[in-house]
């Protein structure tokens, strides 16, 4: 048999039991090989007289988790899995499922093409294809529905969830569960089960009645598109999903196949599929650090965190969630009860929201989380983190007194957004052991932790920072210190940038709706109403008593956060919220605010389209994102495109800035920052890196491979 597909005769309580089992590790993507050799088993099992029932199994931790998403893009290499599956199915004799570990797409649909599945109770199954800009490709679409209805199969299509083992029993995805460990030993149970009680061969292809009553049924179909559109906001595939589950209901099978596999086939031509495959490697490449291979992590069994307010009570939620017990210090009683009041606000809400129930809530609450207001509680502590106020004076201040009380190897880190992570620990006697970790708010919620390594940090400080996010189920991106790291820095550019158009003639909901156009889930102008206009106003401020002094232009801004008016919190912000609305209404001052400003510096206002807006937008960001790859801020253009993916809303079936600027051409955004240089030579250089990729040739994925 192939190397990777073997094929052995047991015998079973009444007759021989054929069992083909996978081994491509690490997760048996059904490669070219895995098809060959379960296409070759499946042959030899319908003409072995030798045994009556096959089982397919997995070796290793899983069964199959899907298509190897590396061959996409290549060549197609016959046999194709939908082939594979069909010629499973076809076989005239039962054939058995083992699942453990995940199912998922082309695995699953190995699956459904048996005519029996038996699932250890902990395994998952699903068709994640959505998250890759695909729709099941080898006969998900049309054999999931005719298995468990037309309803709740795109439910599992559409979201790409994972299901766990007693749901998709429930649902009818598996026929029976496993309560042991051994997979390969479920599926021979089950073989055996099969013979003694004379089940049949059953193939999913022809079971008709569970899609019976959606055939023709228009306005069912018309509902499940428009509420798909609704939250597919331009991505392409889940409408494709829809379309090839309708004609499972519509067309005799084979047709359906057809049908699923042109889409399939069109799909991967996409640049969303193209997108989302690198944001997939992307999530796994950003964790490879040259600090893991020299530093192991150390110990991460207690923490501590300095400050109660809304960075330091998400930040200790985060943790407690994770099991890490956490001592909080604030500076006096007063301020300590209010920061136990903030956690356990957030303990409530997650109670209310059933993350969890009210014994661990009140565990997390009074056994892990403690609060102090003597900051020498931190001497027991691995991990102390600074979430203070960001301000340079304090956080210096603050540190010398953490360096008096740390135990020795404990890893200091500062929550600082911006701030010189290498001046901070100069206040200690360890430097080496302090780097910055940048929670986003809030903390408990957000996926992404920029890593900050500064210029003396050891490389197994930078690894426990890796391991903390890992252990908080985060995305730790490693960043290099500059203002504002890798994300606020590019932040800060493309807020500039609409400032200017702002200043310009466009509007800030003009701006906000291009943006959210292009596939943000809202516009700068609505996060900042969202997060705290006052945030921004004095971070600007900070910035301009610095002593910076460049083109400012975002006076509008600060009279509307003069007038008291911080977002939604307040009732008004660039936005109006009517009573208890959290979606805004334009507000026709801000406008009259934004002219009288205009006309103060003698600006006539000039109109955009969208699309110039965009242009602008996007090349700050790509601009910005080069020169920090460039610096060596990030390590690589990946690690920009996950910090904004994870940190900033930009639309993963985009890939990140990164990668959108290599599917639309670097050579055309760099004429288009050339075009915006003649007006204002000042904001737009572009980045050397940017106009040396583009002379030779090549683009940032480029640079990704090469690092690889
Ligand atoms: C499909 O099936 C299409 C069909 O409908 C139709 C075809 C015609 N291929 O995530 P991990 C690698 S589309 C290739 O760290 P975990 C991964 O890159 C597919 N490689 O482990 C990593 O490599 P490295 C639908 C894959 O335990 C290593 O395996 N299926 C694939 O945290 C370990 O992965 C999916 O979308 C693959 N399919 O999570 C499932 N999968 O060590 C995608 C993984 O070099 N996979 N690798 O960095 C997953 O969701 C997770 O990997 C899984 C395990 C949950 C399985």
């Amino acid at each position: 048999m192939s190397e990777v597909v073997s094929y052995e005769i047991l015998s079973g309580d009444k007759g021989g039991i054929a069992v083909i089992s996978i081994d491509n590790p690490p997760v048996n993507a059904a490669g070219h090989a895995v098809r060959k050799g379960l296409m070759e088993a499946a042959a030899r099992f319908n003409e072995d007289a030798a045994a009556s029932v096959a089982v397919i199994v997995g070796k290793g931790r899983t069964f199959i988790a899907g298509a190897d998403i590396r061959e996409f893009g290549k060549p197609i290499m016959h046999p194709v899995l939908y082939e594979v599956v069909n010629a499973i199915e076809a076989v005239d004799k039962p054939v058995v499922c083992a699942i453990h570990g995940t199912a998922l797409g082309g695995g699953l649909e190995t699956a459904l093409s048996c005519h029996y599945r038996v699932a250890l109770k902990s395994a998952k199954v699903g068709l994640p294809e959505v998250h890759l800009g695909l729709l099941p490709g080898a006969g998900g679409t049309q054999r999931l529905p005719r298995l468990i209805g037309v309803e709740a199969a795109t439910d599992i299509i559409v979201s790409g969830r994972h299901v766990s083992a007693p749901e998709a029993l429930k649902l009818g995805i598996v026929d029976a569960l496993d309560d042991g460990d051994d997979p390969r030993q479920a599926g021979i149970d089950f073989a055996n089960r099969v013979m003694n009680e004379n089940m049949p061969v059953r193939r999913t292809s022809e079971m008709e009645d569970k899609i019976a009553s959606a055939r023709g049924n228009k306005a069912l179909f018309d509902g499940i598109m428009a509420s798909v559109e609704k939250k597919a906001r331009g991505q392409i595939s889940p409408i494709k999903c829809v379309e090839a589950i309708k004609a499972a209901t519509e067309l005799p099978f084979d047709e359906g196949m057809k049908f699923e596999r042109d889409a399939f086939i069109e799909l991967l031509g996409t640049e969303q599929r193209d997108a989302l495959i690198h944001a997939f490697f992307s999530d796994r490449e950003v964790g490879k650090v040259p600090e893991l291979a020299t530093g192991a992590p150390r110990p991460l069994d207690r923490a501590a965190v300095i400050g109660g307010g809304t960075m330091g009570s998400g930040i200790t939620c985060a943790m407690l969630y994770s099991g890490l017990p956490v001592t909080m210090i604030e500076r006096d009683e007063e301020s300590a009860a209010k920061g136990r009041a903030n956690v356990e606000k957030i303990l409530d809400d997650g109670l209310k929201r059933g993350k969890i129930d009210q014994a661990k809530r009140d565990r997390l609450a009074n056994e892990l989380y403690s609060v102090s207001a003597d900051i020498a509680d931190i001497a027991e502590a691995d991990i102390v983190i600074e979430a203070a106020f960001e301000n340079m004076d304090v956080k210096k201040e603050l540190f010398e007194r953490i360096d008096k009380h740390a135990k020795p190897g404990a890893v200091l880190a500062s929550n600082t957004s911006y701030l010189n992570i290498d001046e901070i620990a100069a206040m200690t006697g360890r430097p080496q052991d302090v780097l910055g970790l940048h929670f986003f708010s809030p903390a408990h919620v957000m996926k992404l932790l920029e890593v900050v390594v500064g210029a003396k940090t050891l490389p197994d400080v930078t690894a426990t920072g890796f391991a903390l996010a890992k252990k908080l189920r985060k995305t730790a991106v490693r960043a290099g210190v500059c203002d504002g790291f890798i994300g606020n820095r590019i932040l800060e550019r493309y807020l500039t940038q609409a400032a200017y158009m702002i200043e310009e003639g466009a509007s800030p909901y003009e701006i906000d709706k291009a943006v959210v156009n292009f596939g943000y889930p809202m516009g700068p102008h609505q996060m900042g109403d969202l997060a705290g206009l006052d945030i921004g106003y004095a971070n600007r401020k900070r910035l301009r008593d610095s002593g910076w002094n460049g083109r400012y232009a975002h006076e509008h801004m600060d009279r509307i956060a003069e007038l008291g008016r911080f977002g939604q919190k307040t009732g008004r912000g660039v936005y109006i919220y009517d009573q208890g609305s959290r979606s805004g209404r334009e507000d026709p001052e801000v406008l009259e605010i934004i002219d009288r400003v205009r006309e103060e510096k003698g600006i006539e206002p000039k109109t955009f389209t969208e699309e110039e807006i965009m242009r602008r937008y996007f090349a700050a960001m790509v601009n910005e994102g080069a020169r920090i790859v460039e610096e060596g801020i990030a390590l690589r253009p990946l690690d920009v495109d996950i910090a904004m993916l994870y940190g900033y809303g930009f639309p993963r079936w985009r890939g990140g800035p990164m990668k959108q600027a290599d599917i639309i051409g670097l050579d055309k955004i760099l004429a288009d920052i050339r075009e915006f240089e003649e007006n204002d030579p000042e904001f737009w250089r572009p980045a050397k890196l940017l106009v040396d990729l583009v002379e030779r040739g090549e683009n940032f994925d480029s640079l990704n491979k090469k690092a690889a």
